[in-house]
Formats: structure tokens, C-alpha cells, sequence
């Protein structure tokens, strides 16, 4: 079968793939299998946690012995591990299959390794067919599995000169009604949502995700609080729909490791100043998105605080990857030049805070 043949059976295991849901400890995967003609016998896709991987839907088309001397093509390298369902690298070398073409590399401690099982096995093991696409497509699943914590999303939404609030503290509605709709429909497209007690204190959030007329939307992100400060017990995040994650720490790594396993992949931080500073200085962010209102503000209430840089040729300089005008305000997505983080991590001791996160107002 020519390359060509692949790729076009790959853009249709992509297209499957969509099906699955975005967010969540899964990736979306799809599956196509070919007879030796190069024809499409089964297809499948996955459904999310806890439902069978895109292969084994796929072969769970087919009578037994059909899928003997096919080729499967998936978005993702079969998986090689006993999750909360079976490898199927192993259910692929029973099914007799001739040939596995994929495209990205599972790079799971656990889970990575079934293209090796498979040619260890006799399969004919072909990778990284419109490896790129799919790549793009994954998102933040596939960086969050490399890192092994949640890819991490840092917003703010300030007026023109930078400022998150005025002299007095006041904060509301620096951003119009068009960008505000962005911010939840990204909340949406989160598994959790980070906040600083210090924002719970003084904003008293409800860290859900609504549409334009206030209703919450069908995906809610868990709702999480990181610091030491006590939070009233009726404070709106209570109301959330899923029980908020309460971290009182200033350890954003052990935060991390723990939403990690609790099937967290993309975080969104949200605020204050003072988390945002934190989880820069720590070097846990991934991608910075900020909303700009032409507005002035001046004053102290900056965006973030010192991130140690004390001359201009010490600047942090990113790369802007993205932007959106929403009414009269800007989204701006930016990413550093050189990947990596947002910042490296300039505090290798994570238990002494560079500044405390309860000052924030
Ligand atoms: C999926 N769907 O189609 C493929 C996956 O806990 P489990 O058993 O569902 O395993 C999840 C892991 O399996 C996942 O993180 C990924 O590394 C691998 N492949 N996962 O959800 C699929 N092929
Ligand atoms: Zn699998």
C-alpha cells in the first residue's frame, strides 16, 4: 500500500478522533482498518475515560478473525498498558493484524511503548504519518502527558497600561461582555480552574463556566483554590457543581502533581497577581493569554510583580500565537520563542514562597 493510502486513511482516523470529547484524561483517538486492498473494513473511535480505546472499538466491528492480516491506522501509538481497560497493542498481535501505521507517539511512562510490543511481535510498525496534524489536533493532551502535570494557561484580563485593578482595588468589568464570553468558553475548554484565596476573599468568584445569558454550559472545570488563608464556608465557589480542590499550599508543582492525578490536563489560572507571579517564578506556565482593555488605569495594581528582571536585556521575550478582537478589547495568546515555559523556574526550593500568596488583594 502506497504512503498516500496511509495518509488518507489517517485524515479519516482524524476526523473520528473529533468525535471524542476535548478535554479530560483521554485523548481523543481515532481508528481506521484496512483489508490488504487497502479498503475500509472498520472504524472507531474513542468515547473518553473509562470506554474502550479507538482500536478495540474499531475491531469490536469485525467478526473474529476479519481484522487477520489488516491495517490499522490510529491517530495515537497503540497503548501498552492495563488502565482502566486492556493494551491494545496486545489485542492487536491477537487479532493477527499485519500492519499498525500511526501517527503521534504515546509518550505515557505507562502507557508508551505498544509500537515496540508490536514489532517485537512480528507487526509491521510504521509512526509519525501526518504526525504534525495530529499533534496540533491533540492540543494540550499530548504536552500535559510529556511533562506529566497539566498544561498550564495563565490569564489576565488589564487595561492598556498593564493593570489589573485601580488604586482602590476595584476590579470589575475591566474587560466588555464579548471578551467575558471568550474567558468562559475557555474555562469550559479547562478540566480546572486555579485561584489565589486572596481572590476568593476579595471577588468571591463562582469559577463556573456560563453562556452569554448567565446559564451555566454543559462542561464545568473543578474549581481550585491554592493558599494558606482560610475561605468563608459560604463563599459562591461552594455552589460550584463540582466540590472545589482546596490547596492550602504554596507548593504549585505538588498542586499540580495532584490535579495530574486526579485526571487534570489543562489548568486555567486566574488570578490574582500574586498566584500569577507564583506559578511564572515557579516555571509552571505553558501559555500566557491576556485580555486587553483600552483603558488607563496607572497605579500599582500590575499584572504581576517582580519576576527578577532587573535590566532590559534580562526580558523575557515571547512570541505572540495568537489574537482576537472581541468588542473592544484584545486577546492575546503568547508562547515562548524557544518552547518551554513561560518563565524558567528562577525558585529551586518551592516551599519558600517568593512572595505570600494572602497579600494579594
Ligand atoms: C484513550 N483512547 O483510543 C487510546 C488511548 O485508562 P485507559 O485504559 O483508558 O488508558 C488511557 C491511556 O491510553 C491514554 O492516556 C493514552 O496514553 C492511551 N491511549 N487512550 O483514551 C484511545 N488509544
Ligand atoms: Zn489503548
Amino acid at each position: 500500500m502506497a504512503a498516500a493510502a496511509y495518509e488518507a486513511a489517517m485524515r479519516r482516523a482524524l476526523a473520528l478522533a473529533a468525535h471524542g470529547p476535548a478535554t479530560g484524561v483521554n485523548p481523543r483517538v481515532g481508528c481506521v482498518i484496512l483489508d490488504a486492498d487497502g479498503a475500509v473494513i472498520a472504524e472507531g473511535w474513542h468515547r473518553g475515560a473509562g470506554t474502550p480505546h479507538a482500536e478495540i472499538d474499531a475491531l469490536g466491528h469485525l467478526e473474529p478473525g476479519d481484522a487477520r492480516g489488516s491495517t490499522v491506522v490510529v491517530t495515537l501509538e497503540p497503548c501498552n498498558h492495563t488502565g482502566r481497560t486492556g493494551p491494545c497493542s496486545v489485542a492487536l498481535i491477537e487479532a493477527g493484524v499485519a500492519r499498525v501505521v500511526y501517527a503521534a507517539s504515546d509518550p505515557g511512562v505507562r502507557s508508551g511503548g505498544g509500537a515496540r510490543r508490536l514489532h517485537d511481535a512480528g507487526v509491521e510498525v510504521i509512526g509519525g504519518v501526518l504526525g504534525d496534524e495530529v499533534e496540533r489536533f491533540l492540543g494540550d493532551w499530548l504536552p500535559a502527558a510529556r511533562l506529566g502535570r497539566p498544561f498550564v494557561t495563565l490569564k489576565w484580563a488589564s487595561s492598556l497600561d498593564g493593570r489589573t485593578a485601580a488604586a482602590d482595588g476595584t476590579s470589575k468589568w475591566i474587560i466588555g461582555a464579548a471578551a467575558r464570553q471568550r474567558v468562559h468558553e475557555q474555562r469550559e475548554a479547562s478540566d480546572a480552574i486555579i485561584v489565589g484565596t486572596a481572590t476568593v476573599l476579595s471577588d468571591d468568584p463562582s469559577l463556573t463556566a456560563r453562556g452569554d445569558a448567565g446559564e451555566l454550559m454543559p462542561r464545568q472545570p473543578m474549581p481550585v483554590v491554592v493558599g494558606v488563608r482560610q475561605i468563608p464556608s459560604d463563599a459562591a465557589v461552594f455552589r460550584h457543581p463540582h466540590a472545589p480542590f482546596i490547596a492550602p499550599t504554596h507548593d504549585l508543582a505538588q498542586v499540580l502533581d495532584h490535579l495530574f492525578g486526579l485526571g487534570v490536563r489543562r489548568a486555567f489560572v486566574e488570578g490574582g497577581p500574586t498566584l500569577a507571579t507564583a506559578f511564572l517564578a515557579a516555571g509552571l506556565v505553558d501559555e500566557l493569554v491576556v485580555y486587553l482593555a483600552p483603558s488607563l488605569l496607572g497605579g500599582p495594581h500590575t499584572a504581576i510583580a517582580d519576576i527578577g528582571v532587573g535590566t532590559i536585556a534580562e526580558a523575557r521575550r515571547l512570541e505572540i500565537t495568537g489574537v482576537e478582537r472581541l468588542g473592544n478589547d484584545l486577546m492575546i495568546v503568547a508562547h515562548p520563542r524557544d518552547g518551554g515555559t513561560i518563565l524558567p523556574a528562577t525558585r529551586p526550593d518551592p516551599s519558600r514562597p517568593l512572595h505570600s500568596m494572602e497579600e494579594e488583594s
